[in-house]
């Protein structure tokens, strides 16, 4: 039932849902993650995975897993908070070094009601076993007491800059229109925490410098494609989920128009899903498929037809959405792993091109889409 409503809320998009001829099979690599919520691979048979309470892991693609990694900073986990997203430095071969975005209490004290998304810097020991040189390089101001809506997806692109996706702390949803803060933005700075020279904003009195982009909900996937555009997905209200190409300076509109509506059925502000000045969305899902995750397939494992395509997690729906991009638009989509019967937090290719991907429940699962 909720598939058919699902499929007719696509019909009403006016995008096909293709038949691929292409079919995976996944295969558990690992199980017993407590609320996986990001994996980073550090060679060709690891990778850091991130548990949301708090934990920090190397995991091997033989289904190996290690001893939580020590030296994390203080990390309010609860609710949607904790340890999330991860990445290693494009350089990480040389400098160990990578960043990770957490739920941080306000100031180190972790009975601190208020918190924040933060974003840090550390050096993986040789030994894998310990971070050192931990450096908090950014914090969301301002903080909140609230356990929702942290966003916290996080990619590097080639200039070295690190670009952080954030969210509107559920109740601070007028926030992501006011750019003298960082609720509800997309963040560019610099891997020490400067902020670049040439970020859209820097110039501009009484806003934020850190600021690429804004008017977002709650940013949970987002990827550099091959060809070097940036696209970020995030949960609507009821209804509304999107994806977006990124650009600098762009509003993307959130919470004066969204294909959502409350939760009950209200509308939001004036109801509008479209106005000037604001972007409109490359795709949009109502129902929500609340998207989690997000790989652009660029190895050749699943065959042409899926090369260069995206695919994306699903937590509401359990299963994976293929995406067909051309230029800025959506031009098909289908549903992968229909079975799968878990929901998917996130979605990574690893250095053998093959796609890798977390589930989130207290039993957690890293699973290897093997094509067949
Ligand atoms: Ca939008």
């Amino acid at each position: 039932m909720k598939m058919l409503r699902w499929l007719n809320g696509l019909a009403c998009l006016g995008i096909s849902l293709t038949a691929s001829a292409t079919s995976i099979t996944p295969e558990v690599v690992a199980s017993g993650l407590q609320n996986p919520w990001a994996l980073s691979f550090i060679d060709q048979n690891q990778m850091l995975v991130t548990e949301r309470a708090g934990r920090l892991r190397v995991v091997s693609t033989d289904g190996q897993v290690g001893e939580p990694i020590k030296g994390l900073p203080p990390i309010q986990a609860g609710r949607q908070g904790g340890l999330l997203d991860i990445i290693t430095d494009q350089d990480f071969k040389n400098n160990r070094r990578l960043y990770f975005c957490y739920t941080a209490p306000e100031g180190d004290d972790n009975n601190q009601a208020n918190n924040s998304t933060a974003l840090a810097s550390a050096v993986l020991s040789a030994d894998n076993r310990q971070l050192d040189d931990v450096r908090v390089i950014f914090r969301q101001k301002p903080t909140y007491a609230g356990g929702f809506h942290f966003g916290c997806r996080l990619v590097q692109q080639a200039d070295g800059t690190l670009l952080l996706g954030m969210g509107d702390r559920f109740h601070l949803s007028q926030q992501a229109q006011v750019l003298d803060q960082h609720i509800g933005k997309v963040v560019r700075l610099n891997p020490d925490g400067s902020v670049p020279s040439d970020n859209p904003f820097v110039s501009q009195v009484g806003v934020a410098p850190e600021i690429w982009s804004y008017g977002h909900r709650n940013i949970q996937g987002a990827v550099i494609a091959a060809d070097g555009t940036l696209w970020m997905h995030e949960h609507g209200p009821q209804g509304g989920d999107e994806l977006n190409r990124i650009k600098p300076g762009v509003n993307y509109g959130w919470p004066v128009i969204t294909y959502g509506v409350n939760y009950g059925g209200s509308t939001i502000g004036a109801g509008l899903t479209a106005a000037p000045g604001m972007a409109q969305p490359a795709i949009h899902w109502t129902p929500s498929i609340a998207p989690s995750g997000m790989a652009q397939i660029t190895s050749d494992q699943y065959g042409p037809e899926w090369r260069g395509n995206f695919l994306v997690g699903s937590l509401k729906f359990q299963h994976l959405v293929r995406l067909t991009l051309d230029g800025n638009q959506v031009s098909s989509q289908s549903v992968e792993l229909p079975n799968l019967g878990q929901r998917v937090r996130d979605v990574r290719q690893g250095p053998d091109g093959l796609i890798y991907i977390l589930t989130d429940r207290t039993d957690g699962q890293l699973i290897r889409l093997q094509p067949t």
